[in-house]
């Protein structure tokens, strides 16, 4: 059996963290206050109340309009910084953050300020003993010109960026759709992963679209992939990583997928459990270690295991990968 305390100590990476994901009730009603702005709220039991999602739809529709308390460089320096103290008290090593720029900016909120604000907050991170880097996502249920006016803006600050990805409605966004984003990203120097979120209509085309039409490293979720061997039997081959959330598929489908996370462990594929989006689906990334050990009864070995394939499937040089493992 696996405790608490094993997980808690394990060193690990997080690789699927969306920074707006992780708006706890308190950071919510303190920033809508500052900036007086009315979220129709007032106490966290409030808030809490109105986290009552049962697919990706019902859940994408609180998520979105709650990010408008965010405005200033510094609330999203807050954001992240709280975050960041969380994951150094879960012993997260490196995280790998996610961001997304058109989520404000199509409010009106400059690139720079979301950016400048982040990036502070990952720097400060560093005297917390985590290392920490920005993905930033192209929402996909925008047009392509829309991510490619994002990627045009971003492009100045890509010391600052280590990848991009591609989140929120998956229902009729594959991800050939930004095909070219991704070969401009790709040329830019940026690593590239998309979303391939549970039991969508066509997760096995977008699987195979984002695999081998657009040569992703990674794939957000993606745990369909086990309905087909020839894809798994490609992820294995190519050292694929594929970042699940074990809280996050329990509030958006009836199952955790423990048994395909265990079946594609067992096949060589390079999975690693995360959090995805914390303050909403109830656990930081130890919790999700947790609720998965104990519901499948993994071993210290697996759990182990999970944990190296978070530093082998990171966007770190092999040298501080062999720092961590
Ligand atoms: C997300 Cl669970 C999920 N799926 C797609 N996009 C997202 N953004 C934040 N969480
Ligand atoms: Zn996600």
């Amino acid at each position: 059996p696996v405790t608490r305390s094993f997980i808690d100590h394990l060193p690990k990476a997080e690789l699927h963290l969306h920074i707006e994901g992780t708006l706890e009730p308190d950071l919510k009603l303190k920033l809508a206050q500052r900036n007086h702005i009315d979220i129709g709220q007032t106490t966290i039991e409030e808030v809490q109340q109105t986290y009552r999602f049962n697919d990706l739809a019902s859940f994408l529709a609180v998520y979105y309009p709650a990010m408008n308390v965010l405005q200033t460089e510094q609330d999203f320096y807050d954001l992240a910084m709280d975050y960041l103290q969380r994951a150094a008290s879960n012993h997260v090593r490196h995280v790998e953050i996610f961001f997304d720029p058109q989520a404000h900016t199509s409010r009106g909120i400059p690139f720079k300020t979301v950016i400048t604000g982040l990036h502070r907050a990952t720097v400060d991170a560093r005297a917390l003993n985590v290392d920490a880097a920005l993905i930033m996502c192209f929402l996909r249920d925008f047009s392509k010109e829309s991510a490619r006016q994002t990627l045009e803006e971003a492009l100045p600050y890509k010391d600052w960026i280590v990848g991009i990805g591609l989140d929120s409605d998956e229902h009729n966004n594959p991800p050939l759709k930004f095909a070219r984003q991704y070969e401009d990203a790709q040329a830019a120097g940026l690593h590239i992963t998309a979303h391939c979120d549970i039991d969508q209509k066509d997760s096995i085309e977008h699987i195979r679209q984002a695999l081998e039409l657009m040569g992703v490293e990674r794939i957000d979720h993606g745990t369909n992939i086990v309905e087909d061997p020839d894809l798994v039997a490609y992820a294995a081959k190519q050292g694929i990583g594929l970042t699940c959330c074990p809280l996050s598929n329990s509030l958006v489908s009836p199952h955790m997928k423990g048994e395909e996370i265990v079946e594609l462990m067992g096949k060589g594929v390079k999975v690693c459990v995360n959090s995805d989006d914390p303050a909403y689906f109830s656990g930081y990334i130890n919790d999700n270690y947790e609720a998965l050990a104990s519901q499948y009864q993994l071993t210290q070995e697996q759990v182990a295991q999970l944990a190296r394939n978070s530093f082998e499937v990171s966007w770190i040089s092999r040298q501080q990968k062999d720092l961590y493992l």
